[in-house]
């Protein structure tokens, strides 16, 4: 396979004034219909004329009307053209419902949907597939089906066809189309400027119950961005359409949002206070893509963090402003160390700007994501709250209409502030966690905090530069007050000495707050100096996670030494937990485990060979340690968290249910379930009925009720994925390949589907000393599901095959047996490019 690199980059050499499509729907002869106008770019060196499409049958093309004969390979065409502009006009041919990949058009439940991000519109029509070409588009739809929607506005419908037209110059990326006997669930919106937006939610017939939250988040996205950039939507309509069949989340396609049904579906009694919270979050996402990646779009897909870095961010403060901040934030800094470590410090880790691939879909990953958004994050650290503004404003004067780059985003922040940015640049060139590692000094007065950064090798970056590191620290004195508020230390250099002076007794510092920069702090702190903070700190981030390290360490020691469960940590644990004025969902969170997973990464970031076994067992006996100690609090605990309000998902309740649900889960350690039974019985939402049977399925006493969930759910496909996956997930380690195997035999495993398919092996792989069983049973079942999916649809295998990608860390024995996985599936004949860039990345 080829390899494209950053530094490749040309344009096109044409522009595209005007595209007009016609669409003849069928099942496996649809036939698209192509005009489009072409004009020589006066700035572009010039090149042969050169089309993509794959999978494509060209029936026939012309140029200003008379026929031509293309050069055809399977990655496009070539053709001799005239000099100044011309009209390109083709017919091709496609069969969308063989379309497995679910990439380009394709059919799920009777509905035709698209899917053209990254690279799937060329398996629609020839086209300049990139997205630094921007047009207007006009389509034309032609189907029986009644409901038949593409981008921008409705401009003509009649019998069997309907007619689009965007106004708005976009790349063929954003393209979408959608058909389909579907159902609406219609709203109005109106701009701070008095434009009347018509909004629509579409649904299979039986979904129409499901929509009115993810309608409530639409709105409340659209005033955000209002209020916070003065940002207006642009069309007369937003339409959003709910698919069972799709590779990821949902899709910003322009005013036709395209949505994985489980990121948009969702009522009270099938979806818990989680599914919620990520529903209202994804909407704002792809609303938010309007104008950062819509509006502005990138250059080239290694500018891809130009969009997504910025929506995820814009996504985040959305969540924070709308719920808890301290919260938000906390949860967002779990998943960066759960999801973006483990691939930043192994043989995945890319900058966040990478600079070659072989598949771009590939690169849709956490560094790109959450990292990009955290870069962001360092940057309005940097520049503060009014200069981010300002910046921000400027960018999309700037930029509106273009196909930008990193180097365009960053001089806008020069340009706004007077700042030089180009050491900030290395966030985006440098792969890896960089590892922050502090001394301290006291000297009559002057407390002195000198950080040393380095930044391990990484795949083809073996030496680093200093980055500039945003840490806030603030000192706290010996009664806990706050000695010296929050200050932002701008570390530049690779070793560097910040001097605190004034000050009247040696104080405790509380070093980077809110997590300021996404970096590893190395830093032996004294049990009892974590103890003092987490009872002090005023930053609820580290203060959650000065308990999250003691119970870190304390975890280690029992995982390494056999330590018992470290008593002074329950029990400073258990001061917080008491304190009536804390957030429930804020002492819910106290009360998390670090996950197995995270365990395994900072025992390898110690240097040390996880034992999943081990990690385990350690888990177990510490949250055992736990239920024991905070027995004689449980039952004020869940006298707090109770709800006594109908159900809504907001913070408020959805943090008292939290808390409930980690109460019960210790409950459930001292009374085998009694609690658990209960609650699922009288459960009248899904958030109380699922906490339960997970408390049960962990206690292995399932068996009744998750026949009855079963039972109960067998005709929602959304909440049978939960019945699939967290009788895996949740299961015991020894029985999780075991479980995982007997239901892939299932009748309603069906694998083809990506929500079903993650569900069942997807969790498998969550499982951690389930998937890493000691005979290899889970790595080989997994390893069976992506090579029998990978023909159907590489995309979902290739992201998939990331559970593999720490195996160089485990024991040479479980090494070699992933390993064995791993090679089988590169030897596959015909493997997908997609599986076969992340294998070879993964073994390389
Ligand atoms: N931009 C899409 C992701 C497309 C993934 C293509 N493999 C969704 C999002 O980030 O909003
Ligand atoms: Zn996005």
């Amino acid at each position: 396979p080829q390899t494209v690199y950053l530094s490749d980059y040309k344009p096109f050499g044409w522009r595209v004034e005007d595209v007009s499509l016609t669409f003849r729907l069928a099942p496996e002869a649809t036939r698209i219909l192509s005009r489009i106008r072409f004009a020589p770019d006066p700035a572009a060196p010039a090149q042969d004329f050169f089309l993509h499409g794959e999978d494509v049958s060209l029936i026939r093309a012309t140029i200003d009307g008379a026929e031509v004969t293309p050069e055809i390979t399977p990655q496009g065409l070539r053709c001799a053209v005239p000099e100044g502009a011309f009209t390109w006009e083709a017919e091709v041919e496609i069969a969308p419902a063989s379309n497995t990949a679910l990439e380009g058009l394709y059919m799920s439940g009777g509905m035709y949907c698209t899917q053209c991000e990254a690279e799937g519109f060329r398996k629609i029509t020839y086209y300049p597939d990139r997205p630094d070409v921007m047009a207007t588009f006009s389509v034309r739809i032609e189907s029986d089906l009644p409901v038949l929607l593409s981008n921008g506005n409705p401009t003509g419908s009649g019998d069997g066809w309907a007619e689009w037209h965007d106004p708005w110059p976009k790349p063929a990326y954003l393209f979408a189309l959608v058909t389909g006997d579907l159902r609406n669930h219609p709203d109005t919106f109106t701009t701070r400027s008095g434009k009347e937006v018509a909004l629509n939610i579409w649904v299979r017939p039986g979904d129409e119950g499901k929509c009115a939250w993810g309608m409530e988040a639409l709105k409340k996205s659209m005033t955000w961005d209002e209020e916070v950039h003065g940002r207006e939507y642009d069309l007369d309509v937003f339409n959003i359409v709910a698919v069972d069949d799709f590779n990821m989340g949902a899709m910003e396609n322009k005013g036709l949002n395209i949505f994985n049904s489980a990121a948009v579906l969702a009522s009270p009694e099938t979806a818990t206070d989680a599914n919620f919270e990520r529903i209202e979050s994804i909407i704002a996402h792809e609303y938010f893509h309007n104008w950062t990646g819509n509006r502005i779009t990138c250059r080239d897909w290694f500018q891809l963090c130009l969009k997504e870095g910025l929506t995820v961010f814009r996504d985040q403060q959305f969540t924070s402003d709308l719920r808890s901040a301290a919260v938000k934030r906390i949860e967002d800094v779990a998943q960066l160390r759960a999801r973006q470590f483990p691939e930043d410090q192994g043989p995945l880790a890319h900058p966040v700007r990478p600079e070659s691939f072989q598949e771009i879909n590939n690169f849709y990953t956490a560094t790109v994501y959450e990292k990009g958004a955290e870069v962001i994050g360092m940057l309005k650290r940097l520049v503060g709250d009014e200069a981010y503004a300002k910046a921000l404003d400027l960018y999309f004067d700037r930029h509106d209409g273009d196909a930008a780059t990193i180097e365009d985003w960053l001089r806008v922040f020069e340009d706004a502030t007077g700042r030089d940015l180009s050491q900030f640049k290395r966030w985006y060139s440098q792969a890896g966690t960089p590892r922050l590692s502090v001394e301290e000094a006291w000297d009559d007065g002057t407390y002195t905090l000198t950080f040393t950064q380095v930044t391990p090798p990484t795949p083809g970056q073996p030496d680093k530069a200093p980055q500039v590191i945003p840490i806030a620290v603030g000192l706290l004195s010996p009664n806990g007050d706050e000695a010296v508020p929050t200050r932002m230390l701008e570390m530049t250099e690779g070793k560097q000495s910040f001097a605190f002076e004034g000050l009247s007794a040696r104080p405790v510092p509380s070093i980077l707050r809110g997590f300021s920069a996404p970096v590893v702090l190395e830093r032996d702190v004294p049990a009892e100096e974590r103890a003092f903070l987490l009872a002090h700190d005023a930053d609820p981030f580290n203060r959650w996670d000065s308990s999250r390290s003691l119970a870190r360490e304390a975890l280690i020691a029992m995982i390494r030494d056999g330590a018992e469960p470290d008593a002074t940590w329950i029990d400073a644990l258990g001061r917080v937990l008491r304190d009536e004025t804390l957030d429930p969902a804020f002492r819910a969170l106290m009360l998390g485990l670090p996950t197995q997973a995270e365990l395994a990464q900072v025992l390898h970031e110690k240097g040390v060979t996880p034992d999943p076994d081990a990690i385990c067992n350690s888990t177990e006996a510490m949250a055992d340690a736990m239920a024991k100690r905070f027995e004689p609090m449980l039952d004020d605990l869940a006298a707090q968290a109770q709800v006594d309000a109908p159900y809504a998902p907001d913070a408020e309740q959805s943090g008292k249910r939290s808390l409930g649900g980690a109460v019960l889960a210790l409950r459930t350690r001292l009374d085998g379930g009694a609690a658990a039974r209960a609650q699922f019985a009288a459960a009248d939402n899904m958030t109380l009925q699922l906490s339960a049977l997970t408390c049960l399925i962990r206690a292995g006493e399932a068996r009744a009720e998750l026949d009855a969930f079963h039972d109960q759910w067998q005709g929602d496909r959304l909440v049978m994925d939960k019945w699939f996956g967290l009788q895996i997930a949740a299961a015991d380690p020894a029985e999780a390949p075991d479980r995982a195997k007997a239901l892939t035999q299932h009748p309603a495993f069906d694998w083809k589907n990506p929500n079903r398919f993650r569900a069942v092996l997807g969790a498998l792989a969550m499982n951690h000393a389930g998937f890493h069983h000691k005979t290899g049973a889970g790595y080989r079942l997994l390893a069976d599901w992506l090579l029998r999916l990978d023909p159907l649809n590489p995309q979902t295998t290739a992201r998939m095959c990331s559970a593999f990608q720490t195996w160089r860390r485990y024991d040479t024995g479980r090494q070699a047996m992933m390993k064995e996985q791993l090679e089988r599936i590169a030897a596959k004949d015909g493997l997908s490019r997609d599986t076969s860039e992340m294998v070879g990345r993964i073994l390389s």
